[in-house]
């Protein structure tokens, strides 16, 4: 394990002498926002584990629990804000300009709270519901009762989330890889790397030839393949990172 302040001298020079960049975040960017990982000691909900709620299974067989996570998840996530982490990819997004893309797993909408324009939302976002009946999605803040209905055909509303066993958005995964296959540095932060596609992220880019990163508490099954792996909280490295890269 290189240590932390070489890793970072290194990381700043890579950074410097790039002409784009890719974060790939999870929920550990999210953490230090009070938000609570998905495998995190924090991360169970009641008895539940995210795979047994976050399914197609589990919504059409009890509806109401599945509702009753998101409704407490959203009402968490509404009284927090973008944290350090958060802000450093703004910075870094100012710096690389339309070079630049977050691939996210989180569906919080904090990268777009904090500044960030190019966000690629892999796994939806828990602010947006999908009608199961018509389709129709929209954004919607508001406190949702449980079983919301959708205000065209009064169907039955789900989060826009991509559940376990559902495919992620053709288009969006494109737009992901089209820049993996082509970045010079990954950035990726705060994730377990344990849920497909995104866990592959990381070694396609590398595979590409792009210079891979990784910041997180602790090690994770990717510490191994990339370049260099930071152990630390987002909120910290990455500020170190990110200073006087924008001089
Ligand atoms: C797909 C939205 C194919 C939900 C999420 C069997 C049956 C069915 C599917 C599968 C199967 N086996 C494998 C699969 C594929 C499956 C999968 O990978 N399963 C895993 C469990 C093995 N994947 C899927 O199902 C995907 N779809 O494969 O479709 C297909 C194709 C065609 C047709 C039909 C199907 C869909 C996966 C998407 C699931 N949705 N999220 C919601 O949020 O409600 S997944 C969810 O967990 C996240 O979005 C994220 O992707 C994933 C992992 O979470 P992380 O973000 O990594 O968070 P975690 O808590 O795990 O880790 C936090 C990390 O941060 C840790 O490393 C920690 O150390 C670190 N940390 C903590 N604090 C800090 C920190 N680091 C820095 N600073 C800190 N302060
Ligand atoms: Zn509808």
């Amino acid at each position: 394990m290189m240590d932390k302040r070489n890793a970072i001298k290194i990381i700043k020079e890579k950074i410097k002498a790039a002409s784009n960049l890719v974060i790939l975040s999870g929920a550990g960017i999210s953490a230090e926002s009070g938000i609570p990982t998905f495998r995190g000691e924090d991360g169970l909900w009641k008895k539940y584990r995210a795979e047994e709620l976050a399914s197609p299974k589990a919504f059409s067989s009890n509806p109401e629990l599945v509702w009753e996570w998101y409704n407490w998840r959203r009402e968490l996530i509404r009284s927090k804000k973008p944290n350090q982490a958060h802000i450093s990819c703004v910075d870094l997004e100012k710096k690389f300009k339309d070079k630049f893309t977050i691939i996210t797993q989180n569906v919080d909408g904090l990268h777009q709270q904090a500044g960030n324009n190019n966000v690629i939302e892999l796994h939806g976002n828990i602010w947006k519901t999908r009608c199961t009946n018509c389709g129709d999605i929209k954004e919607n803040k508001s406190t949702l009762g449980n079983l919301p209905k959708c205000s065209i055909c009064n169907g039955l509303l789900r989060p826009h989330i991509v559940w376990f066993g559902e495919a992620l958005d053709e288009e969006l995964l494109y737009k992901a890889y089209k820049v993996l296959l082509s970045t010079d540095i990954v950035i990726v932060v705060g994730t377990s790397g344990i849920v497909y596609p995104a866990a592959q992220f990381a070694g396609t880019a590398k595979d590409s030839g792009a210079f891979v990163i990784e910041i997180d508490i602790k090690e994770t099954p990717q510490s191994s393949l990339v370049d260099v792996s930071v152990r630390g909280k987002a909120g910290e490295i990455l500020p170190l990172i990110v200073e006087s890269n924008n001089k």
